[in-house]
């Protein structure tokens, strides 16, 4: 029998959600709910490290929810919420700060020199800091597993080094959570560029696949996707990262092993493959919006309500034992 654990993940609305956000994450976690303890955050105050629209920034909020509903996440078994409704996430944040962060660590992170890359000075300081905010949004419900992609892998590690820390100094208040990667799909590459993973603000709204993307629209952007040299379709990451990756895309969404799909397009070129990959997306795009058209603003918006109201409980509880040990109660 499997053990029941406490999963927390959560997305930023920092822009439309991806097919990379999707097979990285969303697409993992339906599964686990069955199984296991689950929290599932929009976590709003992450996304304002960087400049955001407040009018789109509502509606996103909005929308990730109910991607979350479509894509099988299921409130009764899960909690979803909205980050900023619960205040212990940026209380936390603070203490963590203070208690248990150097800022040798923050410097060492890899999200944070890619995208401060020579501006560093010019960036929010919250831009720097959110991994810390990410640690107490992990370590607030006792989390055991944070389901995540490869890039995020580090910041879990940072949450783990934080808590801890913390623990030493203060007595075992919080659980040490563990990263989990999948395998396939980890790591969506951009389509204009392999060697960049696919990021929802990413400036080109080609190298990306949002899921609430016009399915035409979503077509042209795999026809027109950047190929590597060779015309046969194989499976070599190192050598055609290009087609590595429109692989993986395949693999995740037509629900196929890679291996197979290698095997399928012997003796058949780029152009075929692409066409018929671009079927693969537009078939799951469809499918997928069905399902997210059938849900309302106030069906968001009531789950969003229900979850801060179980969130909050949770919290409520673990920041009391946190004040007393730090000493300001
Ligand atoms: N390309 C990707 N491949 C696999 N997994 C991915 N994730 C994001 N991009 C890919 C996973 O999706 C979750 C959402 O993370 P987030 O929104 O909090 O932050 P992020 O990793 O910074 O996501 P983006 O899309 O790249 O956002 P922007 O462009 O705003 O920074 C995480 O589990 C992440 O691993």
């Amino acid at each position: 029998m499997k053990q029941v654990k406490t999963i927390f993940s959560g997305i930023k609305p920092s822009g439309d959600l991806t097919i990379g956000n999707y097979i990285g994450a969303i697409s993992q976690w339906a599964e686990m709910q069955a199984y296991n303890n689950c929290i599932f955050s929009i976590v709003d105050y992450h996304a304002i490290t960087v400049k955001q629209d407040p009018t789109i920034l509502r509606r996103r909020i909005l929308d990730i929810t109910k991607i979350y509903l479509a894509a099988g996440i299921d409130p009764q078994k899960s909690i979803i919420f909205q980050q900023s409704t619960v205040p212990a996430h940026t209380e936390l944040a603070w203490i963590l700060n203070c208690l248990g962060t150097y800022m040798a660590d923050l410097k060492k992170m890899t999200q944070f020199k890619d995208k401060a890359g020579d501006r560093q000075d010019a960036v929010s300081v919250g831009l720097f800091d959110y991994p810390v905010l990410m640690a107490a949004d992990i370590l607030l419900y006792d989390t055991q597993s944070v389901p995540v992609g490869e890039d995020q892998k580090q910041h879990v590690e940072l949450a783990r080094d934080i808590a801890k820390r913390f623990n030493n100094e203060y007595g075992p208040i919080f659980v040490i959570p563990e990263a989990v990667v999948r395998k396939e799909g980890a790591r969506v590459m951009s389509l204009t560029d392999p060697s960049k993973k696919m990021a929802k603000s990413d400036d080109s709204a080609n190298s990306y696949i949002a899921l609430l993307d016009d399915i035409e629209l979503a077509k042209k952007k795999i026809i027109k996707a950047v190929t590597d040299s060779g015309t046969d379709i194989d499976y070599d990451p190192a050598e055609r990262p290009a087609l590595a990756n429109l692989l993986t895309i395949y693999a995740a969404l037509g629900n196929r092993q890679i291996p197979r799909l290698v095997k399928d397009y012997a003796g058949k070129g780029y152009g075929e493959f692409k066409k018929d990959l671009a079927e693969v997306v537009a078939k799951f795009l469809g499918d997928f919006q069905d399902k997210f058209k059938q849900i309302s603003d106030a069906d968001a918006q009531a789950v969003l309500e229900q979850g801060r109201e179980k969130a909050a409980e949770i919290t409520q509880v673990k920041m009391e034992k946190i004040r007393a040990a730090i000493g300001v109660r």
